[in-house]
């Protein structure tokens, strides 16, 4: 379709879904703060207009591409129509922004700064200032500009809807229900709403100090880094497809006082590993199907609050973050000679549930420390250090080798294709179907030598599970095993990565994860050797395994 932009002649795509997208496919990024490619449409801030036809002004985001239309997306009265928008949003808007969370990647400090904002005529009128620290995920309405692309992520995306708007005019807030703090509501801690935050509004905890107490103190510190931390955090360090950055970030905590570095990746072959195994033992007997996937926090609450009769099927294997924690915690320390006090051991992840998940009471004393893709860039950032220039250095062993199936953990499907490659690899498979029966469920009919046959489902986000679950619970959908992974694309696009942290971003993550899991040697959690060395010296009897184990109540 033809259409004219500013005088000149473009072509836009025929199915573009408005004016505002079909633009920013053709290089204008129309300003706006409440359009979100993945949400339904809200046009609420007003920001994104342009002058049609010459004469209406429009919200972009609301209006239809057509063909021969004569778009205006820059004339002084537009602009004068955006400055007034920014300043009545500023009017009420905490601006502390130098010592904001988002200070840097906040879109209304951009904006105020491209509109050449200086000074604020209406500031006679205070919003109620709530902050809500209950839980890793921080609420604080002073900086809330009411786009409401939380509200909208977090019913659609994720079918929790868990916050909404409540109160009238001023006194408007975003808030869960009777305005209870989040670690009373349903929240799974997904982190989705901080990742579409244009604001600081909801963040997530920061606990980048409890890190430099423990390098200031006697203990051993050992780090961890998950799969997906490794991809997104070059965006904030301005790499491009460093293959080499997790080893990049071993060197760089060496260098900041930590002790040992080892790779989640480990643990995630060794999950997979285990949680194959669980799954062939539970499909031989036919008791507790179909198995779902546990490495996923946000999922496990999920399970647990939705569906409790279903939190015996979660699969008992602890998530890779516990895993590997329970192993460095009891395996290792022992066989160092240490005490397991006197570590304190932290994890990298891209992730806001993780934090909650170390927290949990089945897990204590296990993780000590969790910090997100967005803390570790702070901390490369404040110690000056150029990334770029330090020589990678690998992994400590024992738990710094990973396979393919290992590292794929970092994106939807990694969990189960590592778990079918074990299968391959131990039991043999005759045959493999895959389908895509709905838009984000994956399903894969597979046959093993021995017989058996399998089906099993791959889920994207939790708003498909919600749809799913509800076939499984009907045994309308009968299926043996299942993925889920709670943000879309996985943990890349995990709550406590980088910003912008959308659809675009997240695409571009998985192509890199991808090719950093193309230049691993060993393709299967089989071939780890020094996951077999653990079986044979340390795992090799059922009591041995309990401690990567746990127990989910119903
Ligand atoms: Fe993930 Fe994980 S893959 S959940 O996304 O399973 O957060 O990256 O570390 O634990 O390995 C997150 C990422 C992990 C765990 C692993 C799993
Ligand atoms: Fe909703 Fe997830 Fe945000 Fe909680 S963390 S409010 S579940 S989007």
């Amino acid at each position: 379709m033809r259409i004219y932009v500013n005088g000149r002649e473009v072509e836009i795509k025929d199915n573009s879904k408005n004016v505002l997208e079909a633009l920013k496919n053709i290089g204008i990024e129309i300003p706006n703060l409440c359009y979100l490619s993945e949400t339904s449409v809200y046009g609420a801030c007003r920001m994104c207009l342009v002058e049609v036809d010459g004469k209406d002004i429009v919200t972009s985001c609301t209006l239809k591409p057509r063909e021969g239309m004569k778009i205006k997306t820059n004339t002084p009265e537009i602009y004068e129509l955006r400055r007034g928008i920014l300043e009545l949003i500023l009017a009420t808007h905490n601006r502390d922004c130098t010592i904001c969370d988002r200070n840097g990647s906040c879109k209304l400090q951009k904006y105020a700064e491209e509109f050449g904002i200086r000074d604020i005529r209406f500031t006679k009128i205070k919003k109620d200032n709530v902050v809500d620290k209950s839980s890793p995920i921080v609420r604080d309405n002073s900086k809330c500009i009411l786009c409401g692309d939380c509200v909208r992520v977090c019913e659609e995306v994720q079918g929790i809807g868990v916050i909404d708007f409540a109160y009238r005019g001023f006194s408007t807030q975003v808030t869960p229900a009777f305005s209870n703090e989040l670690a009373k509501s349903e929240c799974v801690y997904c982190g989705q709403c901080v990742a579409h935050c244009p604001t600081a509004a909801l963040t997530f905890r920061n606990d980048l100090e409890k890190l430099y107490q423990a390098l200031s103190s006697d203990k051993i510190v050992i780090g961890m880094v998950a799969p997906a931390v490794r991809v997104a955090i070059q965006e904030e360090l301005s790499l491009e497809s460093d293959l080499a950055m997790a080893e990049r970030i071993a060197t760089f905590l060496r260098m900041s006082g930590f002790n040992k570095v080892f790779d989640v990746a480990f643990g995630a072959d060794l999950v997979a590993y285990e949680e194959a195994h669980e799954f062939y033992k539970r499909l031989s007997r036919q008791e507790k199907l179909p198995q779902f996937t546990s490495c996923c926090p946000a999922w496990v609450k999920y399970v647990e609050q939705y569906y409790p009769k279903f939190v015996e099927n979660l699969s008992t294997v602890k998530s890779p973050q516990q895993a590997l924690g329970s192993l460095i915690k009891k395996i290792y320390a022992k066989k160092m000679g240490l005490n397991p006090q006197d570590i304190f051991l932290v994890s990298f992840m891209p992730c806001t549930a993780k934090k909650f998940e170390a927290e949990r009471e089945e897990h204590a004393g296990v993780v000590d420390l969790v910090l997100t893709t967005k803390e570790l860039s702070q901390m490369i950032k404040a110690s000056g250090i150029n990334i770029k220039q330090i020589s990678p250095e690998p992994f400590d062993r024992p738990f710094g080798i990973s396979s393919q199936g290992g590292l794929s953990f970092g994106k939807t499907g990694g969990v189960f294709g590592s778990v079918v490659s074990v299968l391959r690899d131990e039991i043999g498979i005759s045959r493999e179907e895959y389908d895509n029966l709905l838009e984000g469920v994956k399903i894969a009919k597979i046959t093993l030598k021995d017989g058996k046959s399998i089906r099993a489902a791959v889920i994207f986000g939790l708003a498909n599970a919600r749809k799913i679950m509800k076939k499984i619970s009907s045994g309308e959908f009968n299926v043996d095993i299942v993925e889920v992974m709670a943000c879309n694309y996985g943990c890349i696009g995990g709550g406590g990565q980088p910003y912008p942290n959308d659809s675009r971003m997240r695409q571009k993550r998985a192509h890199i994860l991808r090719e950093t899991v193309g230049i691993k040697t060993l393709l299967s959690p089989v071939e780890n050797f020094y996951v077999q060395k653990l079986y044979q010296e340390d795992l090799s009897d059922e009591h041995a395994r309990h401690i990567i184990h746990t127990n989910y109540k119903p």
